[in-house]
Protein backbone atom coordinates (compact mmCIF):
# COMPACT_ATOMS: atom_id res chain seq x y z
CA UNK A 1 0.00 0.00 0.00
CA UNK A 2 3.02 2.80 0.56
CA UNK A 3 4.51 1.60 -2.67
CA UNK A 4 1.10 2.47 -4.69
CA UNK A 5 1.15 5.51 -2.49
CA UNK A 6 4.58 6.77 -3.17
CA UNK A 7 3.86 6.12 -6.60
CA UNK A 8 0.78 7.69 -7.19
CA UNK A 9 1.35 10.71 -5.11
CA UNK A 10 5.28 10.75 -7.68
CA UNK A 11 3.15 10.26 -10.68
CA UNK A 12 0.36 13.17 -9.76
CA UNK A 13 3.42 16.10 -8.55
CA UNK A 14 5.09 15.29 -11.94
CA UNK A 15 2.11 15.38 -14.55
CA UNK A 16 2.97 17.81 -16.99
CA UNK A 17 -0.91 19.06 -18.25
CA UNK A 18 -4.63 18.42 -17.48
CA UNK A 19 -5.06 15.68 -19.66
CA UNK A 20 -2.24 13.25 -18.43
CA UNK A 21 -3.36 14.03 -14.86
CA UNK A 22 -7.09 13.07 -15.79
CA UNK A 23 -5.08 9.56 -17.49
CA UNK A 24 -3.91 8.92 -13.48
CA UNK A 25 -6.74 9.55 -12.05
CA UNK A 26 -8.57 7.11 -14.28
CA UNK A 27 -5.19 4.62 -13.48
CA UNK A 28 -5.61 4.91 -10.23
CA UNK A 29 -8.95 5.19 -9.08
CA UNK A 30 -11.47 5.00 -11.57
CA UNK A 31 -13.87 2.05 -12.05
CA UNK A 32 -10.66 -0.66 -13.33
CA UNK A 33 -7.79 1.62 -11.45
CA UNK A 34 -5.79 -0.32 -9.51
CA UNK A 35 -7.06 1.41 -5.78
CA UNK A 36 -10.34 -0.16 -7.41
CA UNK A 37 -9.36 -3.40 -7.75
CA UNK A 38 -7.79 -3.39 -4.49
CA UNK A 39 -10.77 -2.62 -2.58
CA UNK A 40 -12.38 -5.25 -4.73
CA UNK A 41 -9.80 -8.16 -2.86
CA UNK A 42 -11.57 -6.48 0.39
CA UNK A 43 -14.47 -9.40 -0.23
CA UNK A 44 -12.00 -12.34 -0.07
CA UNK A 45 -10.40 -11.45 3.22
CA UNK A 46 -11.06 -12.11 6.82
CA UNK A 47 -13.46 -10.05 8.74
CA UNK A 48 -10.13 -9.21 10.91
CA UNK A 49 -8.03 -8.20 7.87
CA UNK A 50 -10.83 -6.16 6.42
CA UNK A 51 -11.13 -4.18 9.33
CA UNK A 52 -7.54 -2.99 8.66
CA UNK A 53 -7.36 -2.79 5.37
CA UNK A 54 -10.73 -1.10 4.53
CA UNK A 55 -10.14 2.26 6.14
CA UNK A 56 -6.90 2.21 4.75
CA UNK A 57 -7.54 1.71 1.34
CA UNK A 58 -10.19 4.13 1.96
CA UNK A 59 -7.68 6.50 3.17
CA UNK A 60 -5.57 5.99 0.67
CA UNK A 61 -8.17 6.67 -2.14
CA UNK A 62 -8.65 10.08 -0.32
CA UNK A 63 -5.09 10.72 -0.03
CA UNK A 64 -4.77 10.38 -4.18
CA UNK A 65 -8.31 11.82 -4.73
CA UNK A 66 -7.03 14.89 -3.15
CA UNK A 67 -3.39 15.56 -4.71
CA UNK A 68 -5.08 15.07 -7.81
CA UNK A 69 -7.50 17.88 -7.33
CA UNK A 70 -5.00 19.87 -5.71
CA UNK A 71 -2.41 19.42 -8.82
CA UNK A 72 -5.28 20.09 -11.20
CA UNK A 73 -5.91 23.23 -9.48
CA UNK A 74 -2.24 24.24 -9.63
CA UNK A 75 -1.72 23.12 -13.86
CA UNK A 76 -4.95 25.33 -14.18
CA UNK A 77 -3.22 28.39 -12.63
CA UNK A 78 0.10 27.82 -14.15
CA UNK A 79 -1.98 27.27 -17.74
CA UNK A 80 -4.23 30.74 -16.75
CA UNK A 81 -0.59 32.51 -15.78
CA UNK A 82 1.12 31.57 -19.69
CA UNK A 83 -2.10 32.90 -21.29
CA UNK A 84 -1.71 36.34 -19.00
CA UNK A 85 1.80 36.60 -20.08
CA UNK A 86 0.97 35.99 -23.89
CA UNK A 87 -1.86 38.10 -24.15
CA UNK A 88 -0.89 40.91 -22.09
CA UNK A 89 -1.12 44.31 -23.70
CA UNK A 90 0.44 47.59 -22.87
CA UNK A 91 -2.37 49.95 -22.55
CA UNK A 92 -0.27 52.50 -22.27
CA UNK A 93 1.60 52.52 -25.81
CA UNK A 94 1.29 55.19 -28.26
CA UNK A 95 -1.08 54.67 -30.96
CA UNK A 96 0.17 54.00 -34.73
CA UNK A 97 0.44 57.52 -36.75
CA UNK A 98 -3.37 58.62 -37.41
CA UNK A 99 -3.43 58.35 -41.17
CA UNK A 100 -5.94 60.99 -42.19
CA UNK A 101 -7.34 60.97 -45.55
CA UNK A 102 -7.17 64.37 -48.33
CA UNK A 103 -9.15 66.05 -50.10
CA UNK A 104 -8.33 66.03 -53.75
CA UNK A 105 -7.20 68.89 -55.59
CA UNK A 106 -9.91 68.60 -58.28
CA UNK A 107 -12.39 68.65 -54.88
CA UNK A 108 -10.88 71.43 -53.41
CA UNK A 109 -10.64 73.60 -56.52
CA UNK A 110 -14.09 72.65 -56.76
CA UNK A 111 -14.98 74.35 -53.56
CA UNK A 112 -13.12 77.64 -54.07
CA UNK A 113 -14.90 78.05 -57.47
CA UNK A 114 -17.90 77.66 -55.95
CA UNK A 115 -17.17 79.60 -52.76
CA UNK A 116 -16.21 82.58 -55.35
CA UNK A 117 -19.25 82.65 -57.89
CA UNK A 118 -21.99 81.53 -54.84
CA UNK A 119 -20.56 85.24 -54.03
CA UNK A 120 -21.31 86.44 -56.95
CA UNK A 121 -24.62 85.28 -56.86
CA UNK A 122 -24.49 81.84 -58.68
CA UNK A 123 -25.71 78.44 -57.77
CA UNK A 124 -24.69 75.41 -58.52
CA UNK A 125 -26.85 73.26 -60.76
CA UNK A 126 -26.12 69.46 -61.38
CA UNK A 127 -26.85 66.82 -63.75
CA UNK A 128 -26.25 63.58 -65.23
CA UNK A 129 -22.98 62.26 -66.98
CA UNK A 130 -24.82 60.21 -69.06
CA UNK A 131 -27.30 61.91 -71.30
CA UNK A 132 -29.00 61.82 -74.65
CA UNK A 133 -27.20 63.41 -78.01
CA UNK A 134 -30.65 65.83 -77.85
CA UNK A 135 -28.89 67.67 -74.39
CA UNK A 136 -25.57 66.80 -75.45
CA UNK A 137 -25.01 67.99 -79.01
CA UNK A 138 -28.53 69.33 -80.66
CA UNK A 139 -29.59 71.83 -78.45
CA UNK A 140 -26.43 73.01 -78.14
CA UNK A 141 -26.61 74.06 -81.53
CA UNK A 142 -24.48 71.34 -82.66
CA UNK A 143 -26.15 69.17 -85.47
CA UNK A 144 -25.76 65.44 -86.80
CA UNK A 145 -23.48 66.25 -89.23
CA UNK A 146 -21.70 68.96 -87.53
CA UNK A 147 -17.87 68.72 -87.36
CA UNK A 148 -17.87 69.64 -83.79
CA UNK A 149 -19.51 66.03 -82.86
CA UNK A 150 -16.71 64.29 -84.46
CA UNK A 151 -14.07 66.55 -82.85
CA UNK A 152 -15.81 66.06 -79.49
CA UNK A 153 -14.53 62.51 -79.16
CA UNK A 154 -17.56 61.11 -78.02
CA UNK A 155 -17.93 58.14 -76.07
CA UNK A 156 -21.20 56.38 -77.19
CA UNK A 157 -23.51 54.37 -75.39
CA UNK A 158 -23.99 50.93 -76.26
CA UNK A 159 -27.59 50.14 -77.74
CA UNK A 160 -29.16 46.57 -78.51
CA UNK A 161 -30.64 46.07 -81.40
CA UNK A 162 -34.69 47.00 -81.18
CA UNK A 163 -33.36 50.13 -79.04
CA UNK A 164 -35.47 52.89 -80.47
CA UNK A 165 -35.15 55.05 -77.65
CA UNK A 166 -32.75 58.61 -78.46
CA UNK A 167 -28.94 57.42 -78.43
CA UNK A 168 -27.29 57.99 -75.16
CA UNK A 169 -23.34 59.48 -74.63
CA UNK A 170 -21.16 60.19 -71.92
CA UNK A 171 -21.76 64.11 -71.90
CA UNK A 172 -18.35 65.66 -73.16
CA UNK A 173 -19.12 69.26 -71.87
CA UNK A 174 -21.77 70.47 -68.90
CA UNK A 175 -23.69 72.02 -71.19
CA UNK A 176 -26.64 69.77 -71.42
CA UNK A 177 -26.82 70.61 -67.37
CA UNK A 178 -27.54 74.23 -68.17
CA UNK A 179 -29.86 73.53 -70.83
CA UNK A 180 -31.97 71.57 -68.84
CA UNK A 181 -31.41 74.00 -65.86
CA UNK A 182 -33.47 76.63 -68.41
CA UNK A 183 -35.53 74.43 -69.81
CA UNK A 184 -37.08 73.10 -65.86
CA UNK A 185 -36.17 77.22 -64.69
CA UNK A 186 -36.56 79.55 -67.34
CA UNK A 187 -35.08 82.99 -67.07
CA UNK A 188 -33.41 84.57 -65.44
CA UNK A 189 -30.94 82.44 -64.20
CA UNK A 190 -26.93 82.39 -62.63
CA UNK A 191 -25.61 79.20 -62.48
CA UNK A 192 -22.47 77.14 -62.65
CA UNK A 193 -22.21 73.54 -63.63
CA UNK A 194 -19.16 71.80 -62.41
CA UNK A 195 -18.63 67.82 -62.92
CA UNK A 196 -17.23 65.02 -65.02
CA UNK A 197 -16.94 65.10 -68.47
CA UNK A 198 -15.63 62.25 -70.98
CA UNK A 199 -14.19 62.25 -73.98
CA UNK A 200 -11.99 59.50 -76.06
CA UNK A 201 -8.66 61.39 -75.93
CA UNK A 202 -5.22 60.32 -73.90
CA UNK A 203 -2.18 61.54 -73.86
CA UNK A 204 0.08 64.23 -71.44
CA UNK A 205 -2.18 66.68 -71.60
CA UNK A 206 -5.72 64.76 -72.09
CA UNK A 207 -7.60 61.65 -69.74
CA UNK A 208 -10.90 60.19 -70.85
CA UNK A 209 -12.31 61.61 -67.82
CA UNK A 210 -11.63 65.00 -66.32
CA UNK A 211 -13.40 68.04 -65.05
CA UNK A 212 -15.39 71.07 -66.51
CA UNK A 213 -17.11 74.16 -64.92
CA UNK A 214 -19.39 76.19 -67.06
CA UNK A 215 -21.23 78.87 -66.09
CA UNK A 216 -24.36 80.78 -67.38
CA UNK A 217 -26.24 84.35 -66.73
CA UNK A 218 -29.41 85.20 -68.56
CA UNK A 219 -31.25 88.60 -67.83
CA UNK A 220 -32.91 91.18 -69.72
CA UNK A 221 -29.64 93.10 -70.16
CA UNK A 222 -26.71 91.14 -69.81
CA UNK A 223 -23.72 91.98 -72.17
CA UNK A 224 -19.83 90.30 -73.09
CA UNK A 225 -19.16 93.80 -70.28
CA UNK A 226 -21.16 91.59 -67.37
CA UNK A 227 -18.88 88.63 -68.71
CA UNK A 228 -15.52 90.29 -68.39
CA UNK A 229 -16.11 91.84 -65.02
CA UNK A 230 -17.33 88.37 -63.73
CA UNK A 231 -14.41 86.40 -65.16
CA UNK A 232 -11.67 89.05 -63.98
CA UNK A 233 -13.34 88.85 -60.38
CA UNK A 234 -13.35 84.92 -60.55
CA UNK A 235 -9.57 84.89 -61.53
CA UNK A 236 -8.30 87.75 -59.33
CA UNK A 237 -10.07 85.71 -56.09
CA UNK A 238 -9.24 81.70 -57.24
CA UNK A 239 -5.36 83.09 -58.35
CA UNK A 240 -5.07 85.61 -55.12
CA UNK A 241 -3.92 88.30 -57.39
CA UNK A 242 -5.64 91.53 -57.42
CA UNK A 243 -6.27 93.42 -60.67
CA UNK A 244 -5.11 90.53 -63.00
CA UNK A 245 -5.31 91.07 -66.59
CA UNK A 246 -7.44 89.12 -69.11
CA UNK A 247 -7.74 88.84 -72.71
CA UNK A 248 -10.61 88.39 -74.92
CA UNK A 249 -9.36 86.64 -78.32
CA UNK A 250 -12.22 86.61 -80.75
CA UNK A 251 -12.98 82.31 -81.29
CA UNK A 252 -15.84 80.04 -82.55
CA UNK A 253 -17.80 77.39 -80.66
CA UNK A 254 -21.55 76.72 -82.41
CA UNK A 255 -23.37 77.94 -78.81
CA UNK A 256 -22.24 81.27 -78.74
CA UNK A 257 -22.14 84.04 -80.57
CA UNK A 258 -20.23 86.29 -79.97
CA UNK A 259 -17.43 83.96 -78.83
CA UNK A 260 -14.43 84.55 -77.19
CA UNK A 261 -11.22 82.90 -75.82
CA UNK A 262 -9.81 84.11 -72.87
CA UNK A 263 -6.68 84.10 -71.99
CA UNK A 264 -4.95 85.78 -67.93
CA UNK A 265 -1.88 87.63 -67.92
CA UNK A 266 1.01 85.68 -66.63
CA UNK A 267 5.26 85.43 -66.76
CA UNK A 268 7.66 82.76 -67.26
CA UNK A 269 10.76 83.00 -66.23
CA UNK A 270 13.63 80.33 -65.25
CA UNK A 271 10.87 78.17 -65.93
CA UNK A 272 8.98 79.40 -63.19
CA UNK A 273 5.16 80.00 -64.14
CA UNK A 274 3.60 83.51 -62.37
CA UNK A 275 0.16 83.92 -62.53
CA UNK A 276 -0.99 87.67 -62.51
CA UNK A 277 1.71 89.29 -63.77
CA UNK A 278 4.12 90.02 -67.01
CA UNK A 279 3.21 90.13 -70.07
CA UNK A 280 2.41 86.42 -71.10
CA UNK A 281 -0.61 85.30 -71.39
CA UNK A 282 -2.24 81.27 -70.88
CA UNK A 283 -5.52 80.50 -72.37
CA UNK A 284 -7.69 78.85 -69.58
CA UNK A 285 -11.06 79.81 -70.75
CA UNK A 286 -14.28 79.93 -73.71
CA UNK A 287 -16.95 81.87 -73.25
CA UNK A 288 -19.94 84.18 -75.80
CA UNK A 289 -22.82 85.37 -75.74
CA UNK A 290 -25.52 82.59 -75.53
CA UNK A 291 -26.49 81.62 -78.94
CA UNK A 292 -30.39 82.51 -79.69
CA UNK A 293 -30.77 78.75 -81.52
CA UNK A 294 -29.48 77.77 -77.68
CA UNK A 295 -31.95 79.62 -75.87
CA UNK A 296 -34.93 78.57 -78.21
CA UNK A 297 -33.67 74.77 -77.49
CA UNK A 298 -34.06 75.20 -73.85
CA UNK A 299 -37.61 77.22 -74.00
CA UNK A 300 -36.13 80.76 -73.22
CA UNK A 301 -37.21 83.14 -75.49
CA UNK A 302 -34.47 84.90 -77.00
CA UNK A 303 -36.38 88.24 -78.05
CA UNK A 304 -36.51 88.56 -74.09
CA UNK A 305 -33.39 87.22 -73.07
CA UNK A 306 -29.99 86.70 -73.33
CA UNK A 307 -26.70 86.01 -71.60
CA UNK A 308 -23.46 84.49 -71.54
CA UNK A 309 -22.07 81.39 -70.83
CA UNK A 310 -18.55 80.11 -70.25
CA UNK A 311 -16.33 77.13 -69.73
CA UNK A 312 -13.17 76.12 -68.34
CA UNK A 313 -11.42 72.84 -67.19
CA UNK A 314 -10.94 72.12 -63.68
CA UNK A 315 -7.92 69.81 -63.79
CA UNK A 316 -6.14 72.52 -65.51
CA UNK A 317 -6.95 75.29 -63.00
CA UNK A 318 -5.61 73.18 -60.21
CA UNK A 319 -2.53 72.67 -61.58
CA UNK A 320 -2.04 76.06 -62.55
CA UNK A 321 -2.73 76.89 -59.02
CA UNK A 322 -1.11 74.40 -57.30
CA UNK A 323 2.14 73.77 -59.22
CA UNK A 324 1.09 69.89 -60.43
CA UNK A 325 3.09 69.22 -63.53
CA UNK A 326 1.21 66.13 -65.04
CA UNK A 327 -2.43 65.51 -65.37
CA UNK A 328 -2.44 62.04 -65.54
CA UNK A 329 -1.13 61.65 -62.10
CA UNK A 330 -4.81 63.12 -60.94
CA UNK A 331 -6.50 60.10 -61.26
CA UNK A 332 -3.85 57.44 -60.34
CA UNK A 333 -4.96 57.11 -56.77
CA UNK A 334 -1.52 56.76 -55.96
CA UNK A 335 -1.69 57.35 -51.79
CA UNK A 336 1.73 59.20 -51.63
CA UNK A 337 0.61 61.78 -54.75
CA UNK A 338 -3.15 62.23 -52.32
CA UNK A 339 -0.82 62.71 -49.22
CA UNK A 340 1.58 65.77 -50.99
CA UNK A 341 -0.93 67.14 -53.33
CA UNK A 342 -4.13 66.56 -51.10
CA UNK A 343 -5.86 69.36 -48.89
CA UNK A 344 -6.67 68.91 -45.10
CA UNK A 345 -10.46 67.81 -44.57
CA UNK A 346 -11.17 70.96 -42.41
CA UNK A 347 -9.20 73.52 -44.06
CA UNK A 348 -12.76 74.68 -45.96
CA UNK A 349 -11.55 77.26 -48.73
CA UNK A 350 -13.70 80.93 -47.28
CA UNK A 351 -12.86 84.30 -49.35
CA UNK A 352 -12.43 86.02 -45.86
CA UNK A 353 -10.28 83.59 -44.87
CA UNK A 354 -8.22 83.18 -48.16
CA UNK A 355 -9.57 79.91 -50.38
CA UNK A 356 -6.13 78.32 -49.70
CA UNK A 357 -3.69 77.92 -46.93
C1 LIG B 1 -17.75 76.92 -73.32
C2 LIG B 1 -17.50 78.03 -74.11
C3 LIG B 1 -18.54 78.87 -74.41
C4 LIG B 1 -21.37 77.17 -72.69
C5 LIG B 1 -22.56 77.40 -73.31
C6 LIG B 1 -23.53 76.91 -72.48
C7 LIG B 1 -24.98 76.91 -72.66
F1 LIG B 1 -25.48 75.75 -72.27
F2 LIG B 1 -25.52 77.83 -71.90
F3 LIG B 1 -25.27 77.13 -73.92
N1 LIG B 1 -22.93 76.39 -71.43
N2 LIG B 1 -21.60 76.55 -71.56
C8 LIG B 1 -20.04 77.49 -73.16
C9 LIG B 1 -19.83 78.59 -73.93
C10 LIG B 1 -19.00 76.65 -72.85
O1 LIG B 1 -16.77 76.02 -72.95
C11 LIG B 1 -15.51 76.14 -73.49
Amino acid sequence: MDDLRDKYIDLIANAGDEASLEDLRVQAVGKKGEISLKMRELGKMTPEERQIMGPKLNALKDEINTALSAKKEALADAALNERLKSEWLDVTLPARDARVGTIHPVSQVIEEVTTIFADMGFSVAEGPQIDTDFYNFDALNIPGHHPARAEMDTFYMHRAEGDNRPPHVLRTHTSPVQIRHMEKHGAPCRIIAPGRVYRADYDQTHTPMFHQVEGLAIDKDISMANLKWVLEEFFAAFFEVKGIKTRFRASHFPFTEPSAEVDIQCSWEDGQLKIGEGDGWLEVLGSGMVHPKVLQAAGVNPDEWQGFAFGMGIDRIAMLKYGIPDLRAFFDSDLRWLRHYGFASLDVPTLHGGLSR
